[in-house]
């Protein structure tokens, strides 16, 4: 009903509807309407009332709001079940809870911020509010366990296109969970599966893409580390948009994938790499070396060629190493 409110106010952008006309329309009476355009104004939409005209809708708060989103989702099943809260401790957490509590495959969690937004291995992730997309999505795949960290691969490749088309910024993915700018982090993706041994429940895919942080805005041990696609391109990006096309982008990824299996998938990541061909260290196991990474293997392992030999890296932290010149 509230959706239906909002969905005249806004074909009537800035002119006022009557509130009988609404009441009519959606067969309610005015007093529910009334009720529907408090709570309207209380997630922060500007709506003006006149005991004669009506009301009319004066502005939208730039927030994920399902009302705000949802019209810009033109997917065919990703993002059709919204799960969407102001703060939450963490989507990801929260979307394996709604996964095990058996949510539709395609659902989707998102938060204007997460007061414990995780990384890997416990970090941290740093979550302003309204500042970024703090997304995660529950996937149910036919594919083996074993090919469950290729779906990192799959968002990432996805995000980046997304990013590209909506913000025009080129950026980098670094091998294995990163979408980097100018060697600063921007997007941060973090995969998290229930297996059986032959088959996935389900596979959450969490992203944290920095859309509108100001470069101030960053904590002290980010800021140099960390940028935003605002810092990046110089301008606002609209976070609708981006995630609209985020979610197009990783059904079309996905559905190809689920017809040709995950080559398109690493052709399109070594095509978008900052990692291959440079010479990086690797933190891996408790173990540190170097060397210069030549190819990811079908598996996406990355492949390390160092003094003694080819190592094969499957988990661990990668830097690339500045290259002469690099800012
Ligand atoms: C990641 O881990 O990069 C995965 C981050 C995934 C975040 C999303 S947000 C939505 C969903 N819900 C969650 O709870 N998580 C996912 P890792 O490679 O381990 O990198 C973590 C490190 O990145 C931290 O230790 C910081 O150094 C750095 N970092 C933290 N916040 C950052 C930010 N906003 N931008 C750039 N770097 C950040």
């Amino acid at each position: 009903m509230r959706a239906q409110i909002l969905q005249l106010l806004r074909e009537n952008f800035g002119q006022y509807v009557s509130g009988e006309d609404l009441s009519r329309r959606l067969a309610v009476s005015r007093t529910a309407v009334w009720k529907h355009i408090r709570a309207l104004k209380d997630e922060g939409y500007e709506v003006e009332g006149h005991s004669r005209l009506g009301y009319r809708l004066l502005s939208v708060p730039d927030l994920l709001l399902p009302g705000e989103i949802v019209p810009g989702i033109r997917t065919r099943w990703l993002g059709h079940a919204v799960y969407y809260c102001d703060e939450v401790d963490s989507t990801n957490s929260r979307a394996k809870k709604l996964a095990a509590d058996g949510c539709p495959h395609g659902q989707i969690v998102i938060a204007e911020t997460q007061t414990g937004g995780r990384g890997r291995l416990a970090r941290g992730w740093f979550s302003p509010y309204a500042r970024g997309i703090w997304l995660s999505v529950v996937l149910r795949p036919p594919f083996s366990p074993r090919e469950a960290p290729k779906c990192t691969m799959l968002a990432a490749v996805a995000v980046n296109r997304a990013i590209r088309k909506v913000s025009g910024v080129a950026c980098g993915i670094k091998w294995p969970n990163d979408i980097l700018y100018d060697n600063r982090k921007i997007v941060g993706i973090l995969t998290e599966m229930s297996a059986e041994i032959d088959a996935i429940n389900y596979v959450v895919i969490g992203m944290g893409i920095n859309v509108n942080s100001r470069a101030e805005e960053f904590p002290p041990e980010l800021a140099k580390a960390a940028t935003s696609l605002l810092i990046a391109g110089g301008r606002p990006v609209s976070r609708k948009e981006l995630l609209a096309a985020v979610l197009g982008e990783l059904e079309g990824l996905y559905d190809k994938t689920v017809l040709q299996g995950f080559a398109p998938v690493l052709e399109a990541w070594r095509a978008e790499t900052v990692t291959l061909g440079r010479t990086v260290d690797v933190f891996s196991s408790g173990q540190t070396f170097s060397g210069l990474a030549v190819d990811i293997d079908d598996e996406g392992g990355l492949l390390v060629e160092t003094s003694t030999g080819l190592e094969r890296v499957i988990a661990g932290d990668v830097s690339v190493r500045a290259r002469r010149g690099d800012k």
